[in-house]
């Protein structure tokens, strides 16, 4: 424990596979890589990283209750369990700090059923296609709206800030 707030970055199924198997479709990082660069955005910006992975869709739920009690935003990519879990959106539901879902690759150009993500309609944002520095912008993105000095990442501000 360091004192300083935290952001957890939570990965499902697969993901440790990453920079090992399938190179040319998810890139030559490695989930350890990813870990790195969300650590030393966080620590530039005061935060802590809590980083996870699992295999399992009900250890997934534990790491989002978890991250429920401890943490100032959640990003997540929950790889195959965007398009299938009911348990993971209605543990994601639950979350009251920002939530921002993350995918490596752009789902909307692959197979339909890449098309839909149950946990989009309980997320804060959605960042696909943008490799690992998606995970950054969502950790910078996340850091932006738990500091009010920083009310243009608010979309409803920016609109009054616009109007007035
Ligand atoms: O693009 C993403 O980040 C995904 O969440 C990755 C998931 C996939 O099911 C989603 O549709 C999109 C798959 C993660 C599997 O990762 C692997 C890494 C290396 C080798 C094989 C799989």
């Amino acid at each position: 424990m360091t004192g300083r707030p935290a952001i957890a970055v939570l990965n499902g199924p697969n993901l440790n596979l990453l920079g090992r198997r399938e190179p040319a479709l998810y890139g030559t990082a490695t989930l350890t890589d990813i870990e790195n660069l969300c650590r030393r955005t966080a620590t530039e910006l005061g935060y802590d990283i809590d980083f996870r992975q699992t295999n399992h869709e009900g250890t997934l739920v534990d790491h989002i209750h978890e991250a429920r009690d401890l943490a100032r935003g959640i990003v997540i990519n929950a790889a195959a369990y965007t398009h299938t879990s009911v348990a993971v959106r209605d543990a994601l539901a639950t979350v009251t700090a920002p939530v921002i879902e993350v995918h490596l690759t752009n789902v909307h150009t692959r197979e339909p059923f890449r098309h839909v993500s149950y946990i989009a309609a309980v997320a804060t944002g959605v960042l696909a296609g943008f490799g690992p520095a998606g995970y950054e912008y969502a950790v910078r993105h996340i850091a932006a709206l738990d500091n009010p000095a920083a009310p243009h990442t608010r979309i409803e501000e920016l609109h009054d800030a616009h109007h007035n």
